[in-house]
Parts: C-alpha cells; structure tokens; sequence
C-alpha cells in the first residue's frame, strides 16, 4: 500500500505501520525517535474513540497519523487504499487581497461653466445630461433657472464612476460635448477637456490600514543608484496625494555626488492618516553599501537619521533601545530605483543586482522603478522596460517606468496616476511579504 516513491523527501529502508486501540502502557515517543532517526517511516493508525491522536503523532513520522472509528473501516481502507488519499493533506495559504485599486472612489467632483450659445433659451428645469462611458455612470443635472443666449451658468456635480474602474483604466481626461434633442450644440462648456486629479482617487490610500496587526506601519523603502531620483519621487507621491504641487517634501539635488546623506523616514500619516513609512536612502554607488548594510537597514536595525556609511557601524548597532524597536522599522517592500541609462553601465547593473538578491533572500519582491525616462523617445520606452527587466532578472510586471516632477508648474495626472500606481503595488508587495 505505501509504496517508497510515495512517501516525499525520503527513501526509507523500513516501514513500521502501528495500529493501536487505546492508549499505551509505557512512553513510545523515545523509542519511536530512535526509529525514525535509523530511517524508519512510522505511520500510526489509532482506531476507535479511546485513542490519543497526541500520543499517535509523537510516535508517528510527521503527517503519518490516521485516526478510523472502528476496524471496520480500518478493513475498507486496507482494501480501497483510501488512506492513500488521507496522506494529501492541504496547504492552505490565504492572502489578504484588497478588492479595489487603492486610489479609486466615488465620485469626480466638477465645476463647470456652461454658456448658451443657441439662440433661444435654454429653459428652467432643463437636465444637463452626461452619459455613462466604460468608466463613468450616467449622471444629470437639472437648469434652476433659464439660460438667456449668451448666458453662462456655473455648475458643480459629482460624476460617479462605475464600482470596476481603476486609476489604472481611467483615461487622463473627462471630455465633454453638450447636444439638444436635435443633436444640436446649444451650449458649450468651458473647459471641454478637464484633466482628472488623483488626489480624487486616494479614498482608499487614505483607508488603508495594515492587515497585520502587529504591523504599526507599513514600511517601504527607496533604495538605487546616486542621482536617480528617489528624493524626486517622494516629492512626486507626496504631489499626487495632494491638491497642489509638494515639491518640497524631500531634498532633492544634482546629479553629482551625493544629495540624501541620511536614513531617512517620512510618515506619511501626519499627513494623510495613512500608516505608511517611505524610507529614503543614499544612493547606491560603485564602492558604497559593503557587507551587511542594505540587509540591516531592511531588517529594521538601523534607526531614522542613520548617517551615511560604506558599512554598518556595530558600535551603534548594540544600542539595546534599537533592536527591541526594530520591528517598526523592518521594510515591508522595496523599490529599487534606476535610471533608464542604467544598462549601459554593466559595474551599476551588476551592483544594483547585488542589492536585488539581498531584497530577495528576505523574500521582499523589490520593484524596479525606472527613472529618467523623458531623456529617451517614447515609443523606445517599451522595449528599454523588456531590457531592463532581463538585464537585472526581475520579471518585466515589476518593472514601473514612472516621470518625475522636474519642471512642471502644476501638477500632472499622468505622473501623480504612475506615481499611486506604484504605491499601491508597493502596499500590495509589502501586504503579503
Ligand atoms: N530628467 C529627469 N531628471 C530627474 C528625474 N528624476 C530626478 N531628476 C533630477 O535628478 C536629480 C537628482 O534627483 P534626486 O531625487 O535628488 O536623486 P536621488 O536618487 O535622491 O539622489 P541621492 O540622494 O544623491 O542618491 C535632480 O536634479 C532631479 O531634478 C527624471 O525622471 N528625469
Ligand atoms: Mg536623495
């Protein structure tokens, strides 16, 4: 019945099958060690309601007891092999996923100016109708009072989206084309094209809250090369999560040198009530991050404000207060930053490389984020992601092309769009690492 080939991992010399009724006279558990330790495979088998099923697996090999009701069963399972089928037991593995795209919510709120520009009036009690697309539902507005030739009327509403769309799916802009009954244009809006904002869309960013309840914050950490545009990108989340540019949050520099000189934490609850942590770094250079460094900031052991080191400092690190604090501080997901010229320096892809094993032999799936992407044509950007991602053998899904805020006087809802994109797969990264 148990044939050798069946049992996983081992090839036994012997098998012991211990059938028992009751409960044992003297300890087997000892005995049973000194069996399993020589090879033997021992599967107990209890019968009947006087057993033990503690006392069968002390003696059993792991995952070798069967508990039967009577011996007639123990009859049929000799002659079905049913316990054959016993033997697959489930791994059950639940993962806590959230339904929803962390920045999509209710409604887009708008405020529009409309002007007849018929020549008769549009009467009281008109609906101004939208229709639905794929992405919005149908909404209406009725005219409270007549709008004259010529007339404008400003006009707030909310347009809701349908409960599948996703920041992900929705398209940059909401346009609008205003027709009468007989496809007439009779008014005309202000601003036929309104660009969406994502600071719309972060109701669910703003709920999250860690599934773990140990988990205070969730932690990620920006990590790569010097000048690559981390700093930048806390700047631009930081953007995308508000009503206006915040441009200021991080120091950001030149491209020479260092600029980030410190560890350096910012909670982003103080200023959306979300628990999350991004950790920014120093960059990553052709001699910097030696031994044990990028593994111990990931676990947590170096404190906010750690100053800039080519290796850790073990003085500091015996600090007692640290290590008993170190569990707020462990990384819950990494972004590896690099810029899009990066496969042309094989010494920063094969450093870059290093660090993505020591993310990796955490079993953190860092994210490969991809910066200076307007210094090359668009429709290149494609096949630089395939590249980049071979180059550094992470699969391409993880690999963000994202932009910055550089030069931009106001804020762009296609860089704040990648920019939660990331963050919420950041969120969902460090969810079940
Ligand atoms: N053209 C372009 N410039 C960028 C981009 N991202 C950042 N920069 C610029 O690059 C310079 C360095 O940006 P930082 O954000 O300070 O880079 P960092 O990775 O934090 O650098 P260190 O802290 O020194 O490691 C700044 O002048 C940024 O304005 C980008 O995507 N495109
Ligand atoms: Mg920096």
């Amino acid at each position: 019945m148990f044939l050798r080939d069946q049992i996983p991992g081992r090839n036994p010399n012997k098998i012991l099958i211990v059938i028992s009724d009751g409960l044992p006279d003297n300890d087997p558990s000892q005995i049973a060690q000194d069996l399993r330790f020589s090879n033997v495979v021992i599967f107990c088998i209890g019968v009947g309601s006087n057993v033990s099923r503690n006392t069968l697996e002390k003696v059993s090999s792991f995952g070798n007891t069967f508990l039967l009701d009577n011996f007639d069963q123990l009859l049929a399972a000799f002659t079905s092999r049913s316990l054959e089928d016993e033997r697959k037991y489930e791994v059950v593995v639940s993962v806590n996923l959230r339904q929803n795209d962390l920045s999509v919510n209710g409604k887009i709120p708008l405020k529009l100016t409309l002007t007849n520009i018929g020549n008769k009036p549009v009467p009281a009690g008109s609906e101004i109708r939208f229709d639905g697309t794929e992405h919005y539902q149908k909404t209406r507005k009725v005219l409270q009072s007549a709008l004259g030739p010529d007339e404008s009327v400003t006009l707030k509403l909310d347009i809701p989206t349908i409960p599948k769309a996703s920041l992900r799916t929705l398209p940059n802009f909401i346009e609008f084309e205003f027709r009468d009954e007989n496809q007439k244009k009779t008014i005309q809006c202000d601003e036929p094209r309104i660009e969406l904002s994502t600071e719309n869309f972060a109701k669910g960013f703003h709920d999250y809250c860690p599934s773990d309840p140990t988990v205070e914050s969730l932690n990620i950490i920006l990590f790569g090369i010097t000048g690559s545009g981390k700093s930048s990108f806390i700047n631009t989340i930081f953007t995308a999560l508000s009503p206006a540019l915040e441009l200021g949050r991080a120091n950001v520099g030149g491209t020479e040198g260092h600029v980030t000189k410190n560890l350096t934490r910012f909670r982003m609850r103080e200023f959306f009530n979300s628990p999350v942590n991004l950790w920014d770094t120093w960059g990553l250079d052709e001699n910097n991050y030696q031994g044990e460094l990028f593994s111990q900031i990931l676990a947590g052991t170096l404190p906010n404000g750690y100053e800039m080191r080519d290796k850790v400092n073990f003085t500091q690190l015996g600090d007692k207060n640290l290590t008993s604090t170190a569990h707020d501080r462990e990384i819950h997901a990494v972004l590896i930053f690099v810029p899009i010229s990066i496969i042309d320096s094989q010494n920063m892809v094969n450093r870059i490389k290093e660090n993505i094993r020591i993310a990796s032999n955490r079993e953190l799936n860092p994210m490969v984020v991809v910066t200076f992407i307007d210094t090359v044509p668009k429709t290149d950007h494609p096949e630089f992601k395939k590249n980049i991602a071979q180059t550094l053998n992470v699969p391409e899904n993880r690999v963000y092309m994202v932009n910055n805020y550089i030069n931009e006087q106001e804020k762009s809802f296609i860089i704040d769009k990648q920019a939660l994109i990331v963050l919420d797969d950041a969120i969902r990264m460090g969810e079940v690492s």
